[in-house]
C-alpha cells in the first residue's frame, strides 16, 4: 500500500512539475514599490562561471520614471585570484508580465562582470523573504540549461522558520531543490576597500 502512495505521490510531482522554463509560475499582482530597500541573499543557487560568492546585499530602488533599479555588493574573486568587493549596478526593464523583468548589470568598477539577465520575481511577501529566479540559457527540450537564484530576507541572519516551507515550495517549484548554498553574511564588504 505505502508503495502505492510512494508512486502516487512522486508521479504528482512530476506532473505539476515538468521543469519547463515557460511553465514556471511568477509572483501574483507583483508590487515593486513594496520590492524596494535592502535584501539580504541568505541562500543562492550559483549559474556557470564567476558569481557572487557570500555577503551579497541587494537594495532595491524605484527612480523617479517609475523604473526599477538596484544596487548590489557581494564578495568575488576576479580571474587573478584577486578578492574584492563587487559593487554593483541594475536597471530592470518591464516586460510583458510585472513579476519578469530583463535586468541590465554592470560593476562600479571596468573589471566587473557585466550582463542583461532575467529577473523573475517567483514569490515574496515583501516584509521578510523573496525568491529570485534567473534562467541565463533555456536547453533545446524547454528546460533551464543555466540558471542562478537568490534567497533573498529583510533579515541578515536569515529566513524566519515560519517562511522556510514556503520557500523550500518553491525551490522545488522552480526544480532547484537541494542546489542551493547558504551565503554567509561577515561584513566583508562593509570593512574591504572596493574595486
Ligand atoms: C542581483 C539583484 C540586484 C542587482 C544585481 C544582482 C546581480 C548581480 C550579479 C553580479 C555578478 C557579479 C560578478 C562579478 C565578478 O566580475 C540579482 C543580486 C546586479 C549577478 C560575477
Amino acid at each position: 500500500m505505502l508503495r502505492y502512495v510512494v508512486a502516487l505521490c512522486l508521479l504528482a510531482v512530476s506532473w505539476a512539475q515538468d521543469c519547463q522554463v515557460a511553465n514556471i509560475q511568477v509572483v501574483e499582482n507583483f508590487d515593486r514599490t513594496r520590492y524596494t530597500g535592502t535584501w539580504y541573499a541568505v541562500g543562492k543557487k550559483d549559474p556557470e562561471g564567476l558569481f557572487l560568492l557570500d555577503n551579497i546585499v541587494a537594495n532595491m530602488v524605484i527612480d523617479e520614471n517609475g523604473q526599477m533599479t538596484a544596487t548590489a555588493e557581494g564578495r568575488v574573486i576576479i580571474l587573478n585570484n584577486w578578492e574584492t568587493c563587487a559593487r554593483m549596478i541594475a536597471t530592470f526593464h518591464d516586460t510583458d508580465n510585472p513579476s519578469k523583468f530583463k535586468m541590465k548589470y554592470w560593476g562600479a568598477a571596468a573589471n566587473l562582470q557585466e550582463g542583461y539577465d532575467d529577473h523573475w520575481v517567483i514569490d515574496t511577501d515583501y516584509e521578510n523573504y523573496a525568491v529570485h529566479y534567473s534562467c541565463r540559457h533555456i536547453d533545446e527540450d524547454g528546460t533551464c540549461k543555466d540558471s542562478y537564484s537568490f534567497i533573498f530576507s529583510r533579515h541578515a541572519t536569515g529566513l524566519r522558520p515560519e517562511d522556510v516551507a514556503t520557500v523550500t515550495q518553491k525551490k522545488v517549484d522552480i526544480c532547484l531543490l537541494g542546489k542551493y548554498r547558504r551565503v554567509p553574511h561577515t561584513g566583508y564588504c562593509a570593512t574591504a576597500p572596493s574595486k
